[in-house]
């Protein structure tokens, strides 16, 4: 069941699925206007600043070549390149990372620590602005001929780098790095008779950054240009020859504008469709829109875990068939998730459909959160849905993209709170802040107070300079109304779902339900106050027959939060037990190491039909960080 244009309270929705509802253009209001006080988020950030990234730093100096190169290359002295070819992007994720965290969390030491490599960074770029450890160590010559090789990919996460420590710091050297790399490569390409795909997309999205932070057109024109490039058989490479692979999996098997499927690898086709969301909002082309509301409904309706992630093959680190999605040997990498968030997003300020952020915040809260430890100093690469016990979090990895780009996400969270427009906010996420918006001139100050995902009470106080008639949309999350996700692959198993309430000043209010948003459109005064209560009840999830992985089984969410079982809290054991039909869920406060969470408690019997035990589940970000041990999100149900 969808949600309806006219929604009364405490009734359900009435329109068919996937109803188009009035698309609205918003803005993003940025994390560096927002300041997180929660206490879900605030210690994320804090564990970012102090663990994650700090683990970042130390990989990247002693552990592996990755700043040695740069050094290297300025060196001139013929020294041989160490790592992977494109182990430069994660030097400039990482700071990008750092940027954003310095902008929550002030640290001048990291800064000290950034401004060094951004140093040794711009000592290597070569006299024409091409910059690339890679190529500088193995021979100059060889650049721009192999389209595998991540020169581009690694150019656009040096463009994403410089552009956040600028906003964060006003420093610009990382930036003109950036920006004559930018122009450097659009020397190269943009002209007659030369073509290119990116066997890697990055540089789409990162070049409408650099747009938007320099206002030169040129850069936008060609991330639309790279875009276009695509499914036209201009690729040629190690990517294209392999027969199990072939253009689908870099997305170029047909012009963007025309693709309908979701193929090949996961975060490339990611960081595609953010570039080309962007491209399509800056140059209000709807030509992108159009074919990736198709391919988005491909990932969504038939590719994506339950947990929001997706790329469920590991052998091309990507997808596979519809419905194909193993929970043991899912792949679900990190990076892939990460690119939920971003792409959903792009979608959500193209559209303002809730639908969008109903995904990002499932990617969010389960499939790319469990990329990082409690710790803050560990991570997962691939994200299972079911263990033996043979998976463990890692304190680095061979190829790092992981753990910078968990860490830069986590970082700027405060991105993905809201959405805005010239006559109204958009609440997205819900997660203790203070921010200000400003409508018609005037200064909107906000403070979000909530215990969100733990419990579903959320407050939102406006305190307009002076009254002001605006309008605030909040999200009505699609688990409150019936709708685990957009599409049909997964569903609640009872239908009955429990009635949410909204009250201004304490008082209930009824209001329009339209793209998922209720509309409180009034004359705000200084201390209004939003109450909304989701009520959080255990939900079971069933998926559709398709997916033979989960046949006759069924996972748990309670709000946002998928759970799982893990050994750690139930003598070891988490695969030997089913679910009997409407088993008593009691939710208990609980602690994963350092974290508070709810748990939730069911009793279940044993595989034999052994006598029913008391099981406890946690929330699936919150395992492996125990050791490694058996785990499962979809339960085997008994059988009557
Ligand atoms: O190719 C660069 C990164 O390495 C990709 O984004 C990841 O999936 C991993 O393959
Ligand atoms: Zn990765």
């Amino acid at each position: 069941m969808k949600k309806s244009i006219f929604h009364l309270f405490f009734l359900s929705s009435v329109l068919p699925a996937f109803a188009q509802e009035n698309p609205v253009q918003l803005q993003p209001h940025p994390f560096s206007e927002i300041k997180i006080t929660d206490s879900f988020w605030k210690p994320k950030l804090e564990k970012v600043a102090k663990s994650a990234l700090p683990a970042s730093i130390y990989q990247t100096e002693e552990k592996t070549g990755r700043i040695r190169n740069f050094e290297k290359v300025a060196k001139k002295q013929g020294e041989a390149h160490e790592g992977i070819y494109y182990d430069d992007s994660d030097v400039y994720k990482a700071l990008e990372a750092i940027a954003y965290s310095l902008q929550n969390i002030p640290d001048p030491a990291l800064e000290q620590k950034a401004d060094e490599w951004i140093d040794k960074i711009a000592a290597a770029q070569e006299p024409d602005g091409y910059i690339n450890t890679f190529y500088s160590l193995t021979g100059l010559e060889k650049r721009w001929q192999d389209m595998e090789k991540h020169e581009d990919y690694c150019a656009g996460h040096l463009m994403e780098a410089g552009v956040a420590y600028y906003q964060a710091t006003g420093k610009r050297k990382l930036l003109d790095v950036a920006i004559r790399m930018a122009d450097h490569i659009d020397t190269q390409f943009r002209i007659p008779n030369k073509s290119w795909v990116s066997g890697h997309e990055e540089i789409e999205l990162a070049l409408v950054k650099l747009y938007k932070v320099t206002g030169e057109q040129k850069y936008l024109e060609l991330a639309d240009w790279f875009l276009d490039q695509r499914g036209r058989g201009y690729g040629k490479g190690a990517i294209w020859d392999k027969p199990e692979w072939g253009p689908n999996y870099a997305q170029d098997g047909v012009p963007v504008k025309e693709q309908k499927e979701i193929t090949g690898h996961a975060v490339r086709a990611m960081y595609l469709y953010t570039g080309a969301a962007d491209v399509a909002a800056a140059k209000n082309d709807p030509g992108y829109m159009n074919a990736m509301k198709t391919v988005w409904e491909d990932v969504v309706f038939r590719n994506m875990y339950i947990t929001g992630g997706i790329g469920s093959s590991g052998s091309n680190e990507g997808f596979s068939v519809d419905y194909d999605l193993p929970n043991e040997n899912a792949y679900s990498e990190t990076c892939a998730s990460v690119g939920m968030v971003f792409w959903n997003q792009r979608m959500n300020l193209l559209e303002g459909q809730s639908q969008y952020i109903d995904v990002l915040e499932r990617s969010l809260y389960n499939a790319a959160l469990d990329g990082l430890s409690l710790t803050g100093d560990r991570f997962f690469y691939g994200n299972p849905l079911a263990s033996n016990g043979q998976h463990n979090r890692k304190e680095w990895f061979g190829t790092a993209c992981c753990p910078s780009n968990i860490s830069r996400l986590v970082a700027s969270v405060g991105d993905y709170i809201y959405a805005k427009n010239e006559t109204g906010i958009w609440v997205n996420l819900f997660i203790g802040n203070q921010t200000e918006f400003e409508i018609s001139g005037t200064r909107i100050p906000v403070e979000m107070k909530t215990n969100y995902p733990w419990d579903g009470d959320i407050s939102v106080e406006l305190n307009p300079e002076k009254p002001t008639q605006f309008e605030v949309n909040l999200r009505i999350p699609g688990w409150i109304t019936g709708d685990p996700v957009p599409g049909e692959l997964y569903s609640f198993i009872n239908e009955k779902m429990p009635a949410y309430s909204v009250a201004i000043n304490g008082e209930n209010v009824n209001g329009t339900v339209k793209n998922g948003y209720l509309v409180l459109n009034r004359n705000w005064k200084k201390g209004d106050k939003i109450s909304l209560n989701f009520p959080m009840e255990v939900r079971e999830i069933q998926s559709r027959p398709e997916v033979l992985a989960n046949q006759n089984r069924a996972a748990i969410q309670r709000g946002p939060l998928v759970y799982c079982v893990e050994g750690a809290d139930n003598r070891g054991k988490a695969l030997n037990f089913s679910l009997s039909e409407n088993p008593e869920f009691r939710v208990k406060d609980f602690q994963v190491l350092d974290e508070k969470v709810k748990a939730i408690t069911f009793k279940a019997s044993g595989l034999d039909n052994s006598e029913a035990k008391t099981l406890t589940a946690i929330p699936y970000y919150t395992w492996a960080n125990r050791g490694p041990n058996e785990m499962q999100v979809w339960f085997p149900v008994s059988q009557k």
